[in-house]
């Protein structure tokens, strides 16, 4: 009787155990529908400023899915992010040089254009550059240029050259990009040499240059917008749209591209090779070409639009803002940056000297 009574616990906690499996396996299925299948999750890492809530969201509705959106503060720290390891990203957005540089890298995945129907939508002007030559890996985003930014309340003297950076007058009231290819740039512009120089001896004039400049700058800052709203700093080295978002609110905020020259930039979408939801980013890619939704960034990001037919959607004062599309005589004053190829060591030396001073 006993042994019977034994025989048949044993049973039942063979019964529990299975049941116990069944349960867990329930909770399981229920806990990721209910925090939303990573399938239909679409990660992106990009700039700030770059993503409003309001595309974001748009996606997620017309797509049934999640969209996360996460940000970098150079392209560099992008490059490192992606060296080391991180695979959940579908979508990232580095500038032309860094293109090139990836597509050499490999960590690149080739768009499928057929998926890409909006793509005879972007101005020829904006495609086929020297980064991307076919555009196979990249579509652009937003285009535009580093400059100065400087409240003309408080700054009542002319901003028309880099070297306000260096005049005594100005200590502690300005910021510099945190930027190993942007700050340097401003370096050799002002000394009259091109942003992507290899020779040494300029690079090595360039750093003497910042350094000199080191105990004037209140901070080192790629988000300079809100210093500049904030009243932090009166005068910038900043990208233009984050310029204009900062005159949004405090309109006596002026844009100005230095006479010596300064640097252009192509913002572009690409799709990492260890990407999670190819299809998805696809997806996506072609939403962020539809003129509508296109004019929708260039208004919140306040750079320019690749798709001419979106200009129909946007605003008067975006469509006639002449720094945004700046004319011909100063486009010809810009460079673009280029990937340097193992040069490039040279000037994360030189930056981190710099900082260190
Ligand atoms: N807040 C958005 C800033 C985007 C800047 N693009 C960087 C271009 C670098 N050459």
């Amino acid at each position: 009787m006993i042994k019977n009574i034994a025989f048949n616990t044993q049973q039942l906690k063979s019964i529990l155990h299975v049941l116990t499996l069944i349960l867990c396996l329930f909770i399981g299925t229920v806990a990721l529908i209910g925090c939303g299948d990573s399938q239909n999750q679409l990660n992106i890492f990009t700039w700030p400023g770059y993503i409003s809530d309001e595309i974001r969201a748009g996606f997620e509705q017309e797509f049934g899915v999640k969209v996360i959106v996460d940000t970098y503060g150079s392209n560099e720290d992008l490059l490192a992010k992606l060296k080391a390891g991180a695979s959940g990203y579908d979508i990232i957005m580095p500038s032309d040089y860094m293109v090139s540089k990836m597509i050499q890298m490999e960590l690149l995945a080739k768009l499928d254009r057929d998926k890409i129907t909006n793509y005879d939508k972007i101005s020829p002007f904006y495609l086929d550059k020297y980064f991307d030559p076919k555009n196979n890996y990249s579509i652009p985003y937003t285009f535009g240029t580093a400059g100065i930014a400087y409240d003309s309340s408080v700054i009542t003297s002319v901003v028309d050259s880099w070297n306000v950076f260096w005049d005594i007058k100005n200590k502690n009231q300005f910021s510099m990009l945190d930027d190993q290819r942007e700050t340097p740039g401003v370096a050799l512009k002002l000394l009259g040499y091109s942003l992507n120089t290899k020779d040494i001896d300029q690079l090595q004039q360039a750093k003497e240059k910042l350094i000199q400049q080191r105990n004037l700058v209140k901070q080192y800052k790629n988000e300079a917008e809100e210093l500049l709203i904030s009243g932090d700093v009166v005068m910038a080295h900043c990208w233009s749209g984050d310029a204009f978002r900062a005159a949004e609110k405090r309109p006596s905020i002026k844009y100005v591209i230095p006479k010596e020259g300064s640097s252009q930039f192509i913002d572009n979408v690409c799709i990492p090779k260890s990407a999670p939801h190819i299809e998805l980013a696809h997806k996506f890619i072609n939403y962020l070409l539809r003129p509508e939704i296109n004019a929708k960034i260039s208004t919140f990001t306040m750079y320019g639009t690749c798709v001419p037919s979106a200009k129909a959607y946007l605003p008067k004062k975006l469509l006639e803002h002449k720094d945004i599309y700046p004319s011909k005589e100063t486009m010809d004053s810009l460079e673009w940056l280029k990937d340097l190829g193992d040069f490039t060591q040279k000037y994360s030396r030189v930056w981190d000297e710099v900082k260190a001073n």
